[in-house]
């Protein structure tokens, strides 16, 4: 890192002086004999709307959480990363790391990545940003406190840890929407094909605003919100990780192969490029009211097979595979396309209009919190706090909606949760990618602590029979916390 830093670059603080550090760095000097040089933190993240629309083009509007992925590191003087964990439940792991080609990721015999695979994936991403050109190493200790495989991006934040540490032990000053770019390709190598929402909160985040994130180029623009609203993450208690199947990468290419259907049917085909569905609008012109109509136009069918698709794209199977389907994708022969269309269009128009909402959050100039260090305390324009609550919760339920039914990627407990929440009056959705993980709750800041006593009373312990001492760990009120930063002695 280049000695002036510039606020563009990831924040080289003072190392805190606290339990989790001494305990950190306790660890790392019992298991490799000498003390951590530097530490990274990346945060965990919960998107608040705007759901499997990244890699298709669309803003989405997530906020980063207190729960993090803090790591210890010393620099090697060979080219090898040594890893452990603070939880004995991950395994240590050592290898020789020379060249991004030669470093492979390999997920265990049942398909599923092992945890050092996703460390891995953020060294890869850095030695291809160095052009291999590294000559030393890095011991690593992992702590982190993220709920994995939960929605909350536990892996975003490890492989971006990862990343960062091997450029920052390389002393290679980068912006933090470059690391963050860099960061959505690298986990990539996981196996799924996320679309970057993840990795930009993770280094984009300021304290008490979500961020609007636009995509080409990367951009975060804060996002005031609602002081009198609180926000909820309540845990489903089933866990779904995201590289190990396929159900995510099926939706990528969904996504993929409407977008080529509605813009081939609309007459526009002539670019090669489009793949995403937000190119199609771009390219068609259209507002997103417009894009809805088209996909039961051009995509009336709740089914499409391979053959017909093939068809319609005037290409063979083996074409279509290698043009837009994944390894782990290949082998289906059957697509819901309308549906996912449908989802992604009227999801996009959700995260405007919600975005437009918290537009009207007048700042008052306290100089708490807030956009531009004023505070977000709510005065609206057309009426109290409570009201655009209502909006904002409404626009957040029609998301879970949309996600369970459209896009099939809830599931029952969350189902359960979201309809939980419904009895207080409480508006809530799965966040992140789903299958399992967490809802996230936009409830009144007065009613925050009976919604979530009422949580643990109906679903925690009535329905999943957990202690309620142990439930509390379970759900948590929520602000937005700032992004990445490095610790050293200064
Ligand atoms: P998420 O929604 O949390 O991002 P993913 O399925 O993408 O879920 O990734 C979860 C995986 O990340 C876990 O199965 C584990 O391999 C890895 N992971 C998350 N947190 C940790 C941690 N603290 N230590 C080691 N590995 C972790
Ligand atoms: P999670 O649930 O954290 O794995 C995934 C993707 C995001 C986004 C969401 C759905 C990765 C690394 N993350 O997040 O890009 O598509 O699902 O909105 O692929
Ligand atoms: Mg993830």
């Amino acid at each position: 890192m280049s000695s002036i830093q510039s606020n563009d670059e990831v924040p080289v603080r003072t190392l805190p002086n606290n339990e989790r550090i001494k305990r950190l760095k306790d660890y790392f000097c019992e298991e490799f004999g000498c003390e951590p040089k530097f530490f990274v933190r990346v945060p965990g993240r919960v998107n608040l709307i705007g759901e499997h629309i990244d890699y298709c083009g669309y803003p989405v509007l997530p906020m980063a959480l207190e729960q993090d992925i803090l790591i210890a590191a010393a620099i090697l003087n060979k080219p090898e990363v040594h890893l452990r964990n603070i939880n004995n439940k991950y395994d240590n792991f050592k290898m020789e790391v020379r060249s991004c080609e030669d470093l492979n990721i390999i997920p265990d015999s049942n398909g599923k990545p092992f945890w050092y695979n996703y460390v891995l994936c953020g060294v890869k991403g850095a030695l291809e940003f160095l052009n291999d050109r590294i000559d030393s190493g890095l011991q690593i200790v992992v702590d982190g406190n993220i709920p994995p495989a939960s929605g909350l991006s536990s892996s975003s934040a490890l492989v971006s840890a990862s990343c960062l540490a091997v450029l920052y032990a390389q002393k290679v000053p980068l912006s933090k929407t470059d690391i963050a770019s860099l960061c959505a390709k690298c986990e990539r190598y996981i196996g799924t094909q996320g679309g970057g929402m993840d990795q930009a909160i993770a280094f984009l985040a300021q304290k008490n605003c979500a961020q609007y994130i636009t995509w080409q180029p990367l951009k975060a623009t804060p996002v005031a919100l609602p002081e009198n609203a609180a926000f909820v993450v309540a845990h489903s208690i089933s866990e779904a990780n995201k590289a190990a199947t396929n159900d995510f990468n099926r939706r990528v290419i969904e996504c993929r192969l409407a977008a080529k259907i509605i813009v081939t049917r609309a007459g526009a085909a002539t670019d090669k490029k489009i793949i995403t569905l937000s190119q199609v609008q771009s390219k068609l012109d259209n507002s997103l009211e417009d894009m809805v109509k088209l996909v039961y136009e051009h995509l009336p069918k709740d089914l499409y097979t391979k053959s017909e698709i093939c068809e319609i794209l005037h290409v063979n199977e083996e074409e279509l595979e290698q043009l837009y389907l994944t390894p782990n994708t290949s082998h289906l022969t059957e697509f819901k396309l309308k549906q996912r269309a449908l989802h992604v269009y009227e999801e996009a128009q959700r995260v405007e209009d919600f975005r437009k909402q918290c537009s009207q959050i007048v700042s008052n100039s306290n100089g708490q919190n807030g956009v531009n260090g004023k505070s977000n305390a709510i005065v609206c324009e057309n009426g109290d706090g409570d009201d655009i609550i209502n909006i904002l919760g409404n626009l957040m339920y029609g998301s879970h909606q949309s996600l369970n039914e459209l896009y099939e990627c809830s599931h029952d407990n969350l189902n359960h949760l979201v309809n939980l929440s419904k009895t207080m009056n409480v508006n809530s959705r799965v966040t992140g990618a789903g299958w399992g993980g967490c809802i996230i709750a936009l409830c009144h800041k007065d009613k925050v602590n009976s919604y979530i006593d009422m949580l643990i009373e109906e679903f925690y312990s009535k329905y999943c029979k957990i202690d309620k001492n142990k439930a509390r760990s379970y759900v948590f009120a929520t602000t937005p916390n700032h992004g990445a930063e490095i610790y050293v002695n200064k």
